[in-house]
């Protein structure tokens, strides 16, 4: 049996009601800002980065194993007998720096003790990502305070490290980060187009602790990925070359992925767009429908993203075949 067993995903549009049963899930993103009602036992990640296209719209996480529910300290979540999802919400009181390093020691206090110390996709969002205080940009302050809890767990810095992605949500949000963690090792996944994240050279700051991809069992988590080629932003200010640089970024990720685990498809992912100027919008479908076709997943958030310069961040999850 595979170890994932039964892992699914699904973008669901709250006008379609609610959904018939919530004992198979996991755990719920939200990415409006707006309440909505869900049994209190599920932990949901609410991301205030507004949804551009199409309705209102819930990330499910199910499994078909059975499944438990709790809070470990300020993390809330519910595991099977392989998976765990959580998500932890805090407000900044104590500072970005302080927040961050408080969110991370929790969630890896959390995943070593109930057992599923492998955290295979981590997804961040934060306001005012690009915006500097203190004489740091809050990305760069982000980073370093997620390098501190690494280095304080003893986890590597480099290589084994989760796919995710860092994303600026509206601002007086508080700091959201929910994960997906197992009991067996994920298989990181890089780019050969582009430096590792953790490689950076120093002129972008403090080093990002991400993989570009990572394979859990049979499903691909491809992080934020962006107009980046080598270490460097290209096409500044082309958002329409920006999107065919990143489509062309995943291309590679999947071709990489394939020679770990085969069945990876372009066509039968799902995917979320991260938008940093609304009016970009119709430019970026008019380049992503073609490629991606007409029945694919796809999510279209507003969200700055984490260098000034990029216009468009795509992400991304699909299952084998
Ligand atoms: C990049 O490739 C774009 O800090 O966790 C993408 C995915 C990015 C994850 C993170 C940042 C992160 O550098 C930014």
């Amino acid at each position: 049996m595979a170890l994932e067993a039964g892992l699914q995903f699904d973008y669901v549009s709250l006008a379609a009601g609610t959904p018939a049963r919530w004992d198979d899930v996991l755990g719920v993103a939200t990415f409006s800002g707006s309440a909505s009602a869900l049994p209190a036992t599920i932990p949901v990640a609410h991301v205030h980065t507004p949804v551009l296209a199409g309705a209102d719209v819930r990330e499910i996480w199910r499994t078909t194993q059975p499944i438990e529910s709790g809070q470990f300290s300020q993390v809330h979540y519910r595991r099977s007998q392989d998976l765990m999802f959580g998500c932890v919400s805090l407000t900044e009181a104590p500072g970005l720096p302080a927040a961050t390093e408080a969110a991370y020691r929790e969630v890896f206090a959390a995943v070593n003790e109930l057992g599923y110390p492998h955290v295979a996709r981590i997804w961040n969002y934060l306001p005012q990502i690009n915006v500097e205080t203190d004489g740091l940009e809050r990305y760069r302050q982000f980073n370093s305070a997620r390098r501190n809890a690494l280095i304080a767990y003893q986890r590597d810095l480099t290589g084994n490290v989760p796919a995710a992605c860092a994303l600026g949500s509206v601002t007086g949000s508080p700091l959201v980060v929910h994960f997906l963690a197992s009991r067996k090792a994920a298989t990181p996944v890089e780019n050969p187009r582009q430096v590792s994240a953790y490689d950076y050279p120093a002129q972008y700051g403090p080093k990002p602790a991400f993989s570009r991809a990572s394979i859990l069992g049979d499903i691909l988590f491809i992080s934020g990925t962006a107009s980046i080629v080598g270490h460097e932003t290209i096409h500044v200010g082309d958002v329409v070359a920006q999107t065919r640089e990143t489509l062309a970024n995943i291309e590679a990720l999947l071709a990489e992925a394939n020679r770990f685990k085969s069945g990876f498809e372009l066509r039968k992912l799902a995917f979320k767009v991260y938008v940093r100027n609304s009016a970009d919008l119709p430019l970026i479908q008019s380049q992503l429908e073609p490629a991606l076709g007409p029945k694919a997943q796809v999510l279209y958030l507003h969200a700055d993203i984490c260098r000034q310069d990029l216009l468009v961040e795509i992400e991304a999850v699909g299952r084998a075949h």
